[in-house]
């Protein structure tokens, strides 16, 4: 017999409080980058280094590929949950309801973590269908390419697919995640200064991940100076989130950013798409040699992607997961 551990109840999962306007200058919003405009890999690369986030405008994912896999989604998490149950528990792949990770993280959500190339999953009966996760991902894993070209061209490397090349073999580990964060009762007896925690603060391991939502807000960013700022939502775009692997690959230069997803009190569910573009398990993590400067040295120790991610399912999710591997 399988025992279901029960989910965490509600006073298991942190409140978060509105993020205050706060001290230090004005978020001038999240960059926005056409990649096929000219100047794309400079625009690339400033907002990499300013944010390690931007948004992508007219990125070529058809909307129509984009909505099918949401509405599947929606469909699926609106099942019964003894049927949502069976697809799981998530460790890591699979449906999970309220846990994140293995070590304790909570957050207001439910979600399907896939393999990328596992089409529907390996869990039956499928949650979601083989023909529209491969359509949605086949298109989002051309703006990860495109991305990874321009940081690429932005920073002077050559060969321009340095990077990309990375994330594009049989054996690169590539993720889908589709997150639900429904409406949450206990907020309409709240202030609405309080929200939530949904997705717990933290960074993405991997080179880069691009991020799909629907209208509703929830996103935040911590900028450079550990402020929180909102992202507004905009479903005709997608969002980029630069990855500790990135980091670790242009030796510091583009840092991974930490962000988090809150629930406010509102009564349209959050419902997002992350892609997760990684290297193979035997990949090396080592700085690109053409952005050490004369005997600058890496400021990492080397490792692979395989003992990076290992790692990364000891710790918990907000915790600085690079910290261990500098020299
Ligand atoms: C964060 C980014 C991706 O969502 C993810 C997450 C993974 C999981 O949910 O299984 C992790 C988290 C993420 C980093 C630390 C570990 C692993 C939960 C957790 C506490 C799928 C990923 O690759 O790393």
């Amino acid at each position: 017999m399988v025992v279901l551990a029960k989910p965490p109840a509600l006073d298991q999962i942190s409140l978060v409080r509105s993020p205050e306007p706060g001290a230090g200058p004005p978020f001038p919003g999240v960059p926005a980058v056409d990649l096929s405009a000219p100047g794309a890999a400079l625009a690339v690369v400033d907002a990499c280094e300013r944010f390690g986030f931007f948004k992508v405008v007219n990125h070529g994912v058809p909307a129509g590929v984009a909505d099918r896999l949401e509405a599947e989604a929606v469909a699926f998490f609106a099942r019964p949950q003894a049927e949502k149950d069976a697809s799981g528990p998530a460790d890591p792949l699979g449906y999970g309801c309220k846990r994140i990770g293995r070590n304790g993280d909570t957050g207001w959500l439910e979600y399907l973590l896939l393999a990328a190339d596992q089409g529907a999953g390996a869990s039956l009966p499928a949650p979601l269908s083989g023909d529209a996760v491969s359509e949605y991902v086949g298109a989002v894993r051309g703006v990860a390419a495109s991305v990874l070209e321009a940081v690429a061209e932005g920073l002077g490397v050559a060969p321009r697919d340095a990077l990309s090349r990375m994330v594009a073999g049989a054996a690169s580990d590539r993720a889908l995640r589709v997150n639900h964060y429904p409406p949450c009762p206990l907020l309409q007896r709240l202030p609405d200064s309080c929200s939530v925690t949904g997705f717990g603060e933290h960074t993405d391991p991997q080179l880069v991940s691009v991020l799909r939502s629907n209208d509703t807000a929830g996103l935040q960013l911590a900028l450079r100076d550990g402020r929180w700022v909102p992202v507004p939502p905009d479903r005709d775009a997608v969002f980029v989130i630069v990855g500790d692997s990135l980091e670790v690959l242009t030796n510091g230069r583009l840092k991974s950013v930490r962000h988090r997803v809150v629930v406010a009190n509102s009564r349209k569910p959050r419902v997002s798409m992350i892609y997760f573009a990684g290297p193979a398990p035997a990949q090396r993590m080592a700085p690109l040699p053409e952005l050490l400067g004369r005997g600058e040295q890496g400021l990492y120790r080397d490792f692979t992607w395989g003992d990076y991610k290992k790692a990364a399912y000891r710790t918990r999710l907000g915790d600085n997961r690079l910290d261990p591997f500098r020299v």
